[in-house]
């Protein structure tokens, strides 16, 4: 056995040992104290989901979700009193952005932003896709097979899919904007409808009856279960249970 590994693994084991005497009895009752409630507002993240880091200088570091001057989340410290110095605040253009990987050789940069939704969809119906993304904080946006960008909504989406609802060769998108607003529809790159007010957990698009319309197949969440609009006509239950999660392809 090489020496170096086994005096890691005793290291290893020493550590461990150590950790478990350290350990306060079970019985012994625990309390909680809130050390710093975050706000999200320019001055403070939001979101703290990410587990912290004690540093050699004592302070704990960690990072927020949200929040900060950007609204996109922070890289803070923390004090053992809980006081909160946010370190950085990131901007959308933060890290790579999109990038296009052509022909499976060759990568092109195409924006520097982040987008949190991708769908790709032929939108004018001449033969090459259409790019829709969301950027939260711009909203909507088309990547045109020309090469030219334009905003489709000034809102962001909580959901977002590309299909075919009509028989119309121009694709369709079904996007929910989230709570108060809804499911929308925008039809053969030109109209806006609205299709339902509920909001959604997941949703997709498939021609579940191979009528060469897609079914928009929206999961509700627990309290509705599984539904679809089927043939751009009706509303139908096709589970009470909602799926962690689901996808549609062509298996037999
Ligand atoms: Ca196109
Ligand atoms: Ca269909």
């Amino acid at each position: 056995m090489d020496p170096r590994r086994y005096r890691f693994a005793r290291r290893v084991v020493t550590t461990a040992v150590s950790v478990f005497l350290l350990a306060p009895p079970a019985a012994v009752a625990q309390s909680y104290q809130i050390l710093h409630t975050f706000t999200i507002n320019t001055g403070d993240g939001a979101q703290p989901f990410a587990a912290l880091i004690q540093g050699s200088d004592g302070k704990f570091y960690g990072t927020t979700g949200n929040g900060g001057t950007n609204n996109v989340g922070t890289v803070f410290k923390m004090d053992a009193a809980g006081n909160v110095t946010i370190l950085h605040s990131f901007v959308t253009t933060d890290g790579y952005g999109v990038w296009v990987l052509a022909n499976g050789n060759t990568w092109t940069p195409l924006h520097s932003l982040h987008p949190t939704t991708i769908v790709t969809a032929d939108l004018d119906s001449n033969g090459r896709d259409e790019i829709v993304f969301d950027f939260p904080g711009y909203g909507l946006w088309v990547y045109s097979d020309s090469g030219t960008w334009r905003m489709l909504n000034s809102l962001s989406a909580s959901h977002m899919a590309a299909g075919h609802l009509d028989a119309n060769a121009k694709a369709d998108l079904v996007i929910d904007f989230g709570a108060g607003i809804g499911i929308w529809v925008y039809r053969n790159n030109a109209i806006w409808s609205y299709l339902n007010g509920f909001p959604s957990k997941n949703l997709l698009l498939a021609d579940l009856d191979g009528t060469g319309k897609d079914e928009v197949v929206v999961d509700f969440g627990p309290a509705y279960g599984l539904w679809q609009y089927a043939n751009d006509s009706a509303w139908s239950q096709l589970n009470a249970i909602s799926p962690a999660g689901m996808a549609a392809g062509r298996f037999y």
